[in-house]
């Protein structure tokens, strides 16, 4: 038992909280398997864990970009040594099969490796100035203490997003992983400890977000929020920084669309729609829910879709052979069967394949969901327009290519979009038309690579993104600076201003 009892991780310490309570955490697939026990932390271990971050910032903004590299690519070695072992923990935690938790380790040791190398990079500019006897440049400058308020569909890779640009522009950071998957971030945080960072400049604490996410965003000395998760709380936490001018990054919802032309390879469509819905049973924010295909081929579409969805195998995603794991927890069980629930009573939607919970031998003390879909569903209704995060896919048809482009824009979400088609003048169309972060052409609309920016336009988002080259103005602030060895004062651009 106690080697099931996890800590917080303040200055460099495994510490309890103050508060001395505890909660568990449970395989998702199977309710009486004890993944673990952590700390229900309270705002004054917060607080502990801010004082720390504080403190080190003095030094850690300090150490060569290149050095903060170099212990990045130390612990980018060790994610990849342990991938394995991590995967699986990971699928104890949180469900999704084993080969999904793989990949999500995988993106936590590309976005380490690709940020360990912008520690030699961090490039600004210079630039000439109005003057003769000056220099003009720019330099990033690290901002802070940063607090991460981390999601359960990604547990590994998304708080590894957040933390290796932060970490490598010199500021510290904090970090409140989900309830749900908290196992998966004290993993990254031991291989930080055991790769030496110094004490303070990452600290992990555990609980629920009305406490422990809310004491970040209330302490003055945090300066950036970084949260991925649902649009309805992202909102709230857009709002509460506002008021302490925090720089904020949201991640929040999806309602991504998939849209299949008469004219394009139609086994590969249903391929891609069929991960795209149902890979990580549907919990991506990049997940395909709408699926709207050409009248010529709708029902042709719609067909090998319930063949494909019928054809997966569901079950713990330790099993290699299973295609598609449990859902998260009870809450997201009842809300995907909720929504299934609309769906049967919107007049005209026609519920294809799937609409149970499955129980059974293997199933009963898991949240597993039979993957869905519904046909025939139009613009007006809720499985359209609002996010399920689960397997449930809607289908619709369109006439013309602008109603497509119309349809797929049609949604309060911005995230990703996909287009199948052999047409290349359409898929530039598309491409240039539809109102998405991210855009794919023949490919799902899941599987964003770590070194492209990663994050979505409306109400998915804030204006950031994360990965890549964006996420560092996420995590430092511009300086200008002009130097002038005229050795006079250059009188002439001052009046001339
Ligand atoms: C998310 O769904 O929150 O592009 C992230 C993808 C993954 C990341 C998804 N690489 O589907």
């Amino acid at each position: 038992m106690a080697d099931k009892i996890f800590k917080n991780f303040i200055n460099g310490k495994w510490v309890e909280s103050k508060s001395g309570a505890t909660f568990e955490n449970r395989n998702p697939a199977n309710t009486d398997e004890l993944v673990g026990v952590f700390q229900k932390s309270t705002p004054d271990d917060v607080k502990a864990a801010v004082n720390a971050a504080a403190e080190a910032y003095k030094k850690w903004r300090l150490v060569p970009a290149p050095k903060r590299g170099e212990l990045l690519f130390r612990v980018a070695r060790r994610l990849a040594e342990g991938k394995e072992s991590l995967a699986r923990d990971m699928t104890r935690e949180m469900g999704k099969v084993v080969a999904e938790t793989r990949g999500d380790v995988q993106e936590a040791i590309d976005m380490t490796y690709y940020m360990a190398g912008e520690g030699r990079r961090l490039f600004g500019q210079t630039t000439p100035s109005e003057l003769g006897n000056k220099f003009c440049m720019t330099m990033r400058q690290p901002i802070g203490v940063c607090g991460f308020i981390t999601p359960w569909n990604f547990p590994m890779a998304i708080p590894s997003w957040k933390t290796m640009p932060a970490l490598i522009c010199g500021n510290t950071v904090v970090i409140k992983p989900a309830t749900d998957t908290p196992l998966s971030v004290v993993n990254m945080v031991k291989v930080f400890e055991e790769e030496g960072i110094p004490p303070g400049v990452i600290n992990m604490v555990t609980g629920a977000g009305s406490s422990v996410g809310q004491a970040l965003i209330n302490d003055e000395r945090v300066r950036v929020i970084s949260f991925t998760g649902s649009t309805f709380v992202g909102r709230k936490v857009s709002e509460a920084c506002a008021t302490t001018f925090k720089h904020t990054c949201l991640e929040m919802g999806g309602k991504n669309v998939e849209i299949v032309m008469d004219d394009a390879d139609l086994e590969q469509a249903v391929d891609g729609a069929t991960w795209g819905a149902f890979g990580t049973t549907g919990q991506r924010c990049t997940a395909t829910s709408r699926l709207i295909c050409h009248k010529d081929v709708y029902e042709k579409v719609v067909k090998m879709m319930a063949k494909k969805a019928e054809s997966l195998k569901i079950g713990n995603g330790l099993d290699e052979s299973v295609q598609v794991g449990p859902v998260i927890n009870q809450d997201q069980l009842d809300t995907v069967l909720k929504y299934i629930e609309i769906g049967r009573k919107e007049d005209g939607a026609r519920l294809v394949i799937g609409g149970q919970r499955v129980t059974g031998k293997g199933f009963d003390k898991g949240y597993f969901v039979q993957p869905t879909i519904f046909a025939d569903v139009t613009r007006n209704m809720r499985i359209w327009r609002e996010e399920i995060f689960g397997p449930v896919l809607s289908i619709a048809s369109f006439s013309t290519f602008d109603e497509a482009i119309e349809m797929a824009n049609d949604t309060a979400y911005g995230l990703s979009a996909s287009l199948y088609t052999r047409d290349i003048k359409k898929a530039y169309t598309a491409m240039r038309d539809v109102y998405t972060g991210i855009f794919y052409v023949n490919a799902p609309t899941i599987g964003a690579e770590t070194h492209l920016p990663f994050g979505g336009t409306k109400e998915t988002g804030n204006g950031h993104r994360e990965a890549a080259v964006a996420a560092l103005d996420v995590f430092s602030e511009w300086k200008s600076i002009y130097v002038d060895f005229s050795g006079t004062l250059q009188r002439a651009q001052i009046d001339n201003q």
